[in-house]
């Protein structure tokens, strides 16, 4: 399904004159602060982050899981739903499949349908912490840690293929993301998993067509609660680093212990050029994966404070970021969701885009917490939205994503074509 253009256009008609309001006193208050007010609507039409395919459906808790209906059913209707996001947004220019859920069948066809939407194909990623059905030897104590050579062979080769599968689609990335590690004490020898991993990782990176990169993703906890092998973005990037250049790590929000400082991990993996991607949620309690900025707007801007910084540094050597959202919903609409999220993370960009950065680092220069504090907050209270409404209009999305899904009744659009029961692959 694709939304009517006419529609949205009507739709931003009638907020048209309140949008010009907000936008003309925000443009002003900036003026005067000496803020290019088009650079940054400019860098924000740029600002393009990636759909992961599995969070298009209703997520579960392990209670139970509660279909909203109209879920995608296949490669093509996800592909469809990115299209929609990004057709409202303009923010959502690029998918992240999941092997093996997403198998295109036809690569040909599957390449011209996301091309129809201005969609990229961003990291593929592998998935070794689950058994397929079809599949010979176990995951349950390991993949590319086991002890097992057989073992870690498979995995090997599955990440091997997805490689493959994503080179086919146009990806210039894998992500490896492992539930590999402990539940007991005892259970695992932390150095033998360790080089296992290592080894194993090296191989896979070996396979990579010369112009891809490695994201490395860590986790302290869960599916194994003891130890994971790679536990910490220390452990990722002692990884990446012994795999060579095209080797990054990989921070996704929720995979931290509580009251982590976050921003200081961006502003190290940065300053030696190691900060590959970069995965958006938000959580209370551990990895929630609940909307983007529902619960620590502060600590996002926080670390958008430091991405900005490290982007805008010209001695950096770190590579553009790969941004994608990683949440899942067990209660909203997931498009919705998707559509806040965005919102979140741009919201954050803009309002470190605000940062007088020469200021900032006067006042830090000369011992000055204070004045460093009110530069921060100065950025984090400014009410940017108008900047990203504005961005929007200008690339032909929706001035308001949500009011306009819900307006155009776009679930039960989805409904009507795809059924009250459906069920997404996915987390
Ligand atoms: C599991 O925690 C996880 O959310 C990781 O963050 C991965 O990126 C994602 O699943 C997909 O494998
Ligand atoms: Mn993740
Ligand atoms: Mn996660």
């Amino acid at each position: 399904m694709r939304i009517d253009n006419q529609k949205i256009k009507q739709l931003n008609d009638q907020a048209l004159p309140d949008h010009r309001e907000s936008f003309d006193h925000l443009s002003k208050v900036l003026n005067k602060k000496n803020i290019d007010v088009n650079r940054a609507v400019e860098k924000l039409k740029e600002f393009q982050v990636a759909i992961p395919s599995w969070a298009l459906g209703t997520g579960g808790t392990r209670f139970g899981r509660f279909s909203g209906g109209g879920e995608p059913r296949s490669l093509e209707e996800k592909i469809g739903d990115v299209g929609l996001l990004h057709q409202l947004s303009q923010s959502a220019g690029a998918i992240s499949l999941h092997i093996p859920w997403d198998i295109p069948e036809d690569v040909e066809a599957i390449k011209s349908l996301a091309a129809s939407h201005n969609l990229l194909f961003d990291a593929v990623n592998s998935n070794t912490f689950q058994d397929q059905p079809d599949q010979e030897l176990s995951y349950k104590f390991g993949s590319l840690c086991h002890v097992d050579k057989a073992v870690r062979q498979q995995a090997i080769d599955h990440n091997l293929e997805v490689i493959k599968y994503g080179d086919a689609l146009g990806s210039k990335s894998l992500t490896v993301w492992l539930a590999d590690g402990s539940s007991f004490p005892g259970q695992l020898n932390f150095k033998k998993a360790f080089q296992r991993t290592l080894d194993s990782l090296q191989q896979i990176y070996a396979g990579m067509p010369s112009d891809w990169k490695m994201f490395v993703e860590y986790k302290p906890y869960e599916p194994n609660f003891y130890s994971t092998v790679i536990q910490d973005w220390g452990s990722s990037h002692m990884l990446a680093d012994k795999l060579g250049d095209r080797a990054y790590s990989l921070v996704d929000l929720g995979h931290h212990l509580p009251n982590t400082n976050i921003e200081q991990i961006v502003a190290t993996l940065m300053m030696v050029g190691k900060l590959g991607g970069f995965h958006f949620n938000d959580s209370k309690y551990g990895d929630d994966d609940v909307t983007v900025g529902s619960l620590k707007p502060y600590q996002l801007f926080l670390i958008f404070n430091e991405l900005v910084d490290g982007m805008e540094d010209p001695s950096s050597n770190n590579p553009y970021p790969a941004w994608m959202i990683d949440a899942s919903h067990n209660l909203k609409d997931p498009l919705e969701d998707l559509l806040q999220s965005l919102e979140a993370i741009r919201v954050a960009y803009a309002q470190a885009l605000l940062v007088d950065r020469k200021a900032l680092e006067e006042a830090r220069e000369n011992n000055d917490p204070t004045l460093a504090q009110e530069i921060l907050q100065g950025a984090y209270r400014t009410d940017v939205r108008p900047l990203l409404a504005e961005a929007r209009l200008q690339a032909e999305g929706a001035l308001d994503p949500v009011a306009a899904f819900r307006a155009l009744n776009v679930r039960k659009e989805l409904i009507a074509a795809r059924g009250e029961k459906t069920v997404s692959t996915g987390l």
